[in-house]
């Protein structure tokens, strides 16, 4: 039992904390022959880095990524392909004083009553700093997926506390450091986060991913549909706590009539369905939307436990996010190209004789 392995036929194992020599993971069952280099993953880790901006943690690493295997004359071989990212600005003192404590809202108490023992370096395992190499994988899955099928995957921030983007446009999004569809707005989001961080306090937000250009017919109904395992990969990402796919929530005050997409020979008159139906692919875009929870180490003063069990009050120093949102949408996109690409592994597994299928609505 542990579960760092994710996905059926494209597997993902990670490994490694966040206060250990090196984090890595193994990408195993993907095709041969996908031209891979270690510049494939510079811009994506640095997308989810930290310390690029002073809205993130300062703690500055440089991810770079080293491929141990799997990979010949700049080709993947079909074989594990072993992927490892060197720590080099751990700084573990930080963390002396809540050794024998527990951070109310962290995974530090599960870890404990689960494993009887913990690393409470940074967040040992817990830590952020695994999503790295979800990142580091999805590069290759996103690979594939585009050279193969044309999918585009591409996110963005759509919430910051009570913060909503007023406009959008795309163009915009990758051009400020919230990941932020409005650029009208982001001089109001830099004072807004500048007097959070100032304050010592934390706040949530919301992450919109979507991939256009996903084929009908991916998916496994019954129990491996994919807005089921979409769901479990995003609420495997650390401090997420909702997922919604298409409508969401939305669709409990849509009346029928409204929520299902109405079909033409021209095309779908809307997707409210987020892409899917059935737990299987529509051809239209698939839409996910992510809430993540504010970040929990603070330097605000709370009311804990200590090892003993004795009332003690918390104070969290370190290099933390005061919104660990604004670094989650490489992230998100990246369980949602590791899902695809397994999917579509699994349709080609199962269905490849089957072949397009007539009439089909134009997306
Ligand atoms: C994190 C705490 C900070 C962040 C870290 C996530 O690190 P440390 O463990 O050194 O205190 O900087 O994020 C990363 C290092 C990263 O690469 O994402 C946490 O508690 O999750």
């Amino acid at each position: 039992m542990g579960a760092n392995s994710f996905g059926t036929l494209f597997t993902v194992t990670t490994f490694g904390e966040s206060h250990g020599p090196a984090i890595g993971c193994v990408v195993d069952g993907c095709p041969p022959g996908v031209a891979l280099a270690p510049d494939d993953f510079v811009a994506d880790l640095a997308r989810r880095a930290t310390g690029k901006t002073r809205h993130t943690s300062q703690r500055h690493e440089d991810d770079v990524v080293e491929i141990l295997s799997g990979v010949y004359e700049g080709r993947t071989t079909g074989t594990p392909i072993a992927l490892l990212v060197r720590n080099t600005d751990a700084r573990s003192k930080d963390y002396a004083r809540i050794t024998e404590q527990f951070r109310p809202g962290h995974a530090d108490y599960t870890y404990w009553q689960k494993y009887g023992i913990r690393d409470p370096r940074g967040g040992g395992r817990s830590s952020a700093r695994e999503t790295t190499m979800r990142v580091a994988a999805a590069v290759i899955a996103r690979k594939w997926l585009a050279e193969r099928f044309g999918v585009r995957i591409r996110g963005h921030v759509s919430q910051i506390g009570g913060i909503r983007p007023r406009g959008f446009d795309w163009n915009v999004v990758e051009a400020n450091p919230f990941f932020w569809p409005d650029a009208s707005q982001v001089g109001e989001l830099e004072a807004f986060m500048d007097a959070l961080r100032k304050s010592g306090d934390s706040v949530g937000a919301r992450v919109d991913v979507v991939a256009e250009g996903v084929p009908p017919g991916w998916g496994e109904p019954v129990y491996g549909k994919l807005d089921a395992e979409l769901a479990a990969a995003m609420m495997g990402i650390n401090a997420v706590k909702g997922v919604e796919i298409g409508a969401g929530f939305a669709s409990i005050e849509q009346p029928g009539s409204v929520h299902r997409d109405a079909m033409t020979p021209a095309g779908f008159g809307s997707n409210h369905a987020g892409g899917v139906l059935g737990g299987i692919s529509t051809g239209q875009p698939v839409t996910v939307s992510v809430a993540f929870k504010p970040t929990s180490s603070l330097r605000l003063p709370a009311p804990s436990i200590d090892m003993a069990g004795e009332a003690v009050e918390t104070v969290v120093t370190g290099r933390h996010d005061p919104c660990v949102g604004l670094r989650a949408v490489p992230i998100c996109e990246a369980m949602l190209a590791l899902v695809l690409m397994d999917q579509a592994l699994r349709h080609r597994a199962q269905c490849a004789d089957v072949g397009p299928v007539s009439p089909r609505i134009p997306t």
